[in-house]
């Protein structure tokens, strides 16, 4: 990663400051020590902080999973930003930090003269493109007792990947795997930061994701398709249409009899009838 691609984030005041490790354990780790430290010393309150790493250790998913994170070939990242949002309101920053990430990758692609990648959201924290994922999300709080806290938004990109151990070789693919050409990471970097902060500090305004619904729903690789429920790890037997997000951001789903369930993200995973996605 090029420090020098990414001065202007903090020149043009979009980030507080910029930490670039050659390796350490999660990335999201390393934000929530600084957003502790911050709310123990009340110190933050316009704290936009960026934690970049070329590899990590100890990569984490959600639920306790890992997130494969080679040396060099990705985007490893966590900002972590005070947030006036109440602790209900978290998850929907996954699906803002989502949307961020598949519109800086269709703007690249465009500029770079890719016009045929097939990139979607797999609700709530996927990137998927030909149905793989490229990309994965983990948000958490670190709550301030006073009211909102720090948001640690972690955003994990296979960009220029070649290479998936085996467990996720099925299942896992990279911009480049997907394109045939190597991406500059500085850039979707400095296009994903720039949009979430501004989105962020949106949505605490709005307390609302109306703002990006419908362009949310357009990228809904499950929108209007059979989708099954996961719930603790067990598969269940309905089948549901998904019909999108609303403006809480739970995944809408329509059972046979048209009643629609609200699913929200946390508790209920959904899958395709017939796999991932
Ligand atoms: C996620 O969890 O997708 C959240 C991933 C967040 C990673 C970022 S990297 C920067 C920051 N620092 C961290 O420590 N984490 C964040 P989940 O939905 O639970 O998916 C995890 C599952 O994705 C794993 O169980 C694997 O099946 C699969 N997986 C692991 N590594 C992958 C990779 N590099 N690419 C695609 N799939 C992967």
């Amino acid at each position: 990663m090029n420090i020098n691609k990414l001065n202007g984030l903090k020149e043009n005041g979009i980030i507080t400051d910029l930490h670039l490790y050659e390796e350490v354990g999660s990335t999201n780790d390393m934000a929530r020590e600084f957003a502790k430290n911050c709310l123990a010393k009340e110190d933050g309150s316009q704290i936009n902080e960026l934690f970049i790493a070329e590899l990590q250790s100890s990569g984490k998913g959600r639920l306790g999973r890992s997130w494969t994170s080679p040396a060099g070939t990705g985007i490893w990242m966590s900002l972590a930003t005070r947030v006036n949002l109440d602790g209900d309101k978290i998850p929907g920053i996954t699906l803002l930090a989502a949307m961020c990430v598949a519109r800086a990758i269709n703007g690249i692609a465009l500029q770079i003269g890719i016009h045929n990648l097939d990139v979607k959201i797999k609700w709530p924290n996927d990137i998927v493109i030909n149905k793989k994922k490229v990309c994965g999300i983990l948000t958490e709080l670190i709550t301030d007792p006073k009211g909102g806290g720090y948001v640690v938004c972690g955003i994990g990109i296979n960009v220029n990947t070649t290479y998936f151990p085996n467990e996720i070789r099925d299942k896992a693919a990279s911009l480049q795997s997907e394109s045939g050409v190597e991406w500059d990471r500085e850039s979707i970097v400095a296009s994903v930061i720039s949009e979430l902060t501004s989105f962020i500090r949106r949505y605490e305004t709005e307390k609302s994701l109306g703002f990006i619904k419908d362009e949310y729903n357009n990228l809904l690789v499950s929108l209007d398709k059979e989708v099954v429920l996961v719930e603790n790890g067990e598969r269940g037997e309905e089948t549901f249409i998904s019909r999108g997000i609303d403006e809480t951001g739970a995944l809408l789903v329509e059972d046979s009899e048209g009643e629609i369930k609200r699913i929200i993200s946390g508790e209920v995973s959904v899958r395709g009838v017939l796999g991932y996605v």
